[in-house]
């Protein structure tokens, strides 16, 4: 029999990649949407198949995280053997503007999820799976973090994120569900959303080299993050609902890197050296040296300065994850590390940047948002 998934949050960075992944697996996978005005599924495009073509493996529905009978039918209908609750209103900094609806969708919303699977009898049938994040960690109470660390969330939406975990586990231990929160820290991609800090990177470095832009702005340039691929970790999300017993646990790579770090790297793919150069809102990047003929960029030229509007109202400042029982207890091993994420970045950037350039030099406006 072939298993069938549900994917809430499906036309996200990690719905993309999970699809992928399932349906190589021969997995059924259905896929949760948000109705909006406009075609939202970029990410998932290459997956789509006509609704009108039988036995098909991949099938969306409309629905939302913070509409509970939308989500019981679909879970009745779908009798789905895995759920992977990836939906979220994801952003730390938008969180603190919007957090009202931010504990609605992130923290009620996964309770929906759970209660449905408890409410319709499938309680035995269906593994939960839970997008918890090393955001819970917050201020800085123990390096490494594993499972036992404390958590101090920092923002709405890890006040969110920690009612998630918790009304998980409870599930877990109140009713016998084999439901799991899988702590996984920053990961990345070329189709990561383009408000968060890397991606904001690799595009305006990609950008910046092609000379579409002049400069950009940034935040906290010392705020140290345990980054890695996705499509490492989307694997993960798979491996912890294949465990024997339902656990929580914890994914890194045990190493961490500062904002400024990844701003040098990205820049390092194009072979463009800079120098940074004062303190906090002071900071700025200049540029040292340019070992690519096809990059050439003025010596000395600014190209980063820091915008105090990124800054959070409260910070978490370092991240660094310690994942020995993933490791151990489920065997995984990690297979890209920052570095290739950085290339696979910069690779996928450079592509888009340059057909961006092409319209614009036939004449089309080019609109770059500097959020
Ligand atoms: P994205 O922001 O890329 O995707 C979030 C998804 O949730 C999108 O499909 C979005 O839909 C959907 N969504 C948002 N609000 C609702 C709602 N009210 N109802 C239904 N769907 C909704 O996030 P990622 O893929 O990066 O992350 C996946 C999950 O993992 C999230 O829960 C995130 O909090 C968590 N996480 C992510 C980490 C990371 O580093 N990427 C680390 C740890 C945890 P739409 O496309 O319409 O906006
Ligand atoms: P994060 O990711 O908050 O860790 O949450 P983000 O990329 O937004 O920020 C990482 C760090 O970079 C600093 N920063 C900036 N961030 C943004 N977005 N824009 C800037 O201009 C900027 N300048 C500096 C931030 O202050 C922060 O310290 C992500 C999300 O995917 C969450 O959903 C997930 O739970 C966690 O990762 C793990």
């Amino acid at each position: 029999m072939k298993k069938v998934a549900l994917i809430t949050g499906v036309t996200g960075q990690d719905g993309a990649y999970l699809s992928e992944f399932l349906l190589k697996k021969g997995y059924t996978v259905h896929g949760l949407k948000r109705r909006s005005s406009l075609f939202n599924t970029d990410r998932i495009d290459h997956l789509y198949q006509d609704p009108h073509i039988e036995n098909r493996n991949f099938i969306l529905h409309y629905g939302d995280m913070t509409d509970s009978t939308n989500l019981i039918r679909l879970i009745q209908e779908i009798q789905p053997d895995e759920i992977y609750n990836l939906a979220a209103m994801s952003h730390v900094h938008v969180s603190f503007e919007v957090p009202e609806y931010t504990a609605n969708a992130d923290g009620i919303g996964t309770l929906r999820i759970l209660d449905a699977v408890r409410m319709l009898g499938l309680g035995d049938k269906t593994r939960i799976y839970q997008a918890s994040t090393s955001e819970l960690y917050g201020k800085v109470q123990e390096v490494p973090q594993t499972e036992n660390t404390p958590f101090y969330p920092r923002s709405p939406y890890a006040v969110a994120k920690m009612y998630a975990y918790w009304i998980t586990v409870n599930y877990r231990e109140a009713y016998g569900m084999y439901a799991c929160n899988g702590i996984l820290f920053n990961h990345e991609s070329p189709i990561r959303g383009e408000t968060f800090v890397t991606r904001k990177i690799t595009r305006a470095t990609s950008r910046i080299a092609l000379g579409l832009q002049d400069k950009f702005y940034l935040g906290n340039l010392d705020a140290q993050r345990d980054w890695d691929h996705a499509k490492d970790y989307v694997r993960m999300m798979w491996m912890i609902l294949q465990a024997d017993k339902a656990e929580d646990w914890v994914i890194a790579t045990g190493k961490t890197t500062p904002v400024r770090e990844f701003v040098r790297m990205s820049f390092d793919q194009v072979g463009i050296e800079l120098e940074f150069k004062g303190e906090g809102v002071e900071e700025k990047a200049y540029v040292k040296a340019c070992h690519n003929k096809d990059y050439q960029l003025e010596i000395g030229k600014e190209i980063l300065a820091v915008d105090p509007k990124y800054f959070r109202p409260t910070e978490v400042e370092l991240l660094i994850g310690d994942a020995s029982k993933a490791k151990n207890k489920l065997g995984w091993v990690p297979e890209l590390d920052l570095q290739d994420l950085v290339k696979d970045m910069m690779e996928s950037d450079l592509k888009l940047m340059q057909k961006d350039q092409y319209l614009q030099n036939g004449g089309y406006r080019i609109l770059n948002y500097f959020e």
